[in-house]
């Protein structure tokens, strides 16, 4: 499993209509923004962060793959996942001048590329090699029928359509005023019924006070859990929103390290624990924060950076794991999709982390790497 080349990669996906948006971001596209590493024995394996397509700052994510972490791969045993991960995590260069962020997102995408690697070597897919299927289905919720772009009627019919076609669970966004995201809120809750879990999901817009006030109008409408009402690293303020209010926190989609979540958990900040993949370094670190978050008997509900081609190996793996979020912009970009078939997620079958692209992705999406 000798590591011949590390090459990178950008495809730049459209979203569902022309364009969605949450309190904070507008977008078009989602970008698969990885890598693709080769081994002597003629393998392949692909990892990818996820982005929002903005083509200068995913040049930045390929080129530190190529000339920050790709000279300390080539020549390397690619099975050694975890000891590969401490090589490109404590790279001294690159630990002086980011332990999060742009560092962080192309180390994702190889360490996925390793463990895709590891799984087609052994000819299974992730999950088996994760120690196996610890339950028998996983949950899927819907969250591209609730964005902040949708107009208040389209977003009850799109509630209503999800739940015809299976989905036990969805989120929709909030973080615009508080009276027309309760307006929306009710609404939703009493097209669905009381069967069906609604989360929502602020994107760390507003600020304590604003949390407080909507929570207060949010209480009847049996909300699943609140995600991100704050700014993303505020664990006080999290911690204090999750005593004064009946509805439960839930963040993560923003944290780089254990080390973030591990003060969340201990400050008792958040009831639901949302690593990613694609954010975090790869699975090698979400697997830790997961086994953490499940001594302090806390449910993790990954978030979608990868639009769930690896978190749905990771839940039918990881005892901690509760549901799972669904989005289908780019399932079909890739030879075993995360489709959700009557509200649950299908146990993938093919060999690998679920993160090859199929040829008419490449021809369709591919964008420079700069
Ligand atoms: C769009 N999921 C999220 C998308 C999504 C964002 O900006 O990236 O809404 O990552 O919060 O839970
Ligand atoms: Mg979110």
């Amino acid at each position: 499993m000798k590591i011949k080349a590390v090459k990178p990669f950008v495809l730049h996906v459209p979203v569902t209509g022309s364009q969605i948006a949450d309190s904070t971001h507008t977008i078009t596209h989602w970008g698969v923004v990885g890598a693709r590493i080769d081994t002597e024995d003629g393998l392949s394996g692909y990892g990818f962060t996820g982005t929002h397509s903005h083509l200068p700052s995913d040049q930045l994510i390929t080129r530190c793959i190529e000339t920050c972490h790709a000279p300390l791969l080539v020549g390397e045993d690619a099975s050694d996942v975890q000891r590969l991960w401490l090589k490109l995590a404590r790279n001294p260069a690159l630990q002086w001048i980011g332990r999060a962020g742009i560092t962080t997102l192309s180390q994702a995408a190889i360490d996925i590329a390793l463990w895709d690697l590891k799984a087609k070597a052994e000819g299974v897919p992730l999950w088996k090699l994760l120690g196996g299927q610890v339950r028998d289905k996983v949950r899927a919720y819907n969250t591209d029928i609730g964005w902040l772009s949708i107009a208040d009627d389209l977003l009850v019919q799109g509630a209503r359509r999800a739940v015809d076609q299976g989905f036990t669970g969805i989120k929709i966004k909030v973080g615009s005023t508080v009276e027309r995201d309760l307006r929306r809120l009710e609404a939703v809750r009493r097209a669905i019924g009381p069967d069906v879990t609604l989360a929502i999901d602020g994107n760390g817009k507003w600020d304590l006070a604003t949390c407080l006030r909507f929570c207060r109008g949010a209480e009847p409408f049996d909300v699943y859990w609140f995600e991100e009402p704050l700014w993303y690293d505020d664990v006080k303020g999290h911690a204090e929103l999750a005593r004064a209010t009946r509805i439960p926190t839930a963040l993560g989609e923003q944290l780089y390290t254990q080390d973030a979540f591990s003060e969340f958990f201990s400050q008792k900040a958040i009831h639901w624990v949302q690593p990613d993949v694609t954010r975090m370094g790869g699975l090698t670190e979400v697997w830790r924060v997961c086994e953490t978050a499940h001594s302090f008997r806390l449910p993790v509900a990954p978030h979608a950076g990868d639009m769930s081609q690896v978190h749905v190996h990771l839940s039918y793996a990881h005892p901690a794991c509760q549901v799972l979020e669904y989005i289908p912009w780019i399932k079909d970009c890739f030879t075993d999709p995360a489709d959700v078939v009557d509200g649950y997620f299908s146990l993938p079958q093919l060999p690998g982390a679920g993160t090859t692209p199929t040829e008419a992705a490449w021809k369709q999406f591919q964008k420079p790497v700069g």
